[in-house]
């Protein structure tokens, strides 16, 4: 019932564990660095955390995601990944992966290619849209943990639900923000509600 409804899925942290992959490599690779634990997880950017702690941890971060099989070895976030097939499935849906690459290239974006086919599936590379920059493209959602989605369109179509996870669970709920806590909570009934 409704109109067709077009929802834009962000990759990491949202169905991917950007997050728990990067401390779980960043503390076997650096045993003797400080880290900083999920709890304690604060903004956006990791490398800019780690570079507050210290100067020099900024680019031993950045060296734990610019690594070979980083992205490909994230574990799925729970609930996400059957979240987004049954989002699939829905009459009049069109649910795509709008997902922003590093720009270290040579290995991110042909493993992000390799995780949504690992994960749901060879058909499901038709809906992947890499791209730095999300408020050029057009959708009704867009699920994306990123606090601040900002690019040249000043105007985005989408509205954002900001996706709970340890880097903004303790941002005020702002003036334009609806959230969505986890994969359990209704996701969709935000989707229903965009339908009408
Ligand atoms: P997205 O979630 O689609 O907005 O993609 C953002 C990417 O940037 C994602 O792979 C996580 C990654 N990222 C997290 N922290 C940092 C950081 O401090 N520096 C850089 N370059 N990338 C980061």
């Amino acid at each position: 019932s409704g109109k067709r409804l077009r929802v834009l899925v962000d990759m990491d942290g949202v169905i991917a564990d950007f997050e728990g992959g990067f401390l779980k490599k960043y503390r076997a690779r650096y045993p003797n660095e400080p880290y900083i634990t999920l709890e304690d997880r604060r903004g956006f950017w990791v490398s800019s955390q780690y570079g507050n702690l210290r100067s020099d941890l900024c680019e031993k971060a950045i060296s734990i995601w610019e690594s070979k099989d980083f992205f490909i070895e994230l574990e799925p976030l729970p609930g996400g990944v059957q979240a987004v097939k049954e989002m699939a499935k829905m009459e009049n849906t069109d649910v795509f992966i709008c997902t922003s690459p590093i720009k270290h290239y040579i290995h991110c974006p042909y493993e992000k290619y390799a995780w949504i086919e690992k994960h749901l599936g060879y058909d499901f590379l038709d809906q992947i849209i890499l791209t730095r920059d999300k408020t050029v493209v057009t959708g009704d959602v867009l699920i994306d943990d990123k606090p601040d989605i900002l690019g040249v369109e000043p105007n985005p179509s989408w509205e954002h639900i900001l996706f709970t996870t340890c880097h903004n669970k303790h941002i005020l709920p702002s003036s334009s923000h609806r959230r969505l806590l986890s994969w359990a909570d209704d996701w969709r009934g935000i989707l229903e509600d965009k339908r009408l």
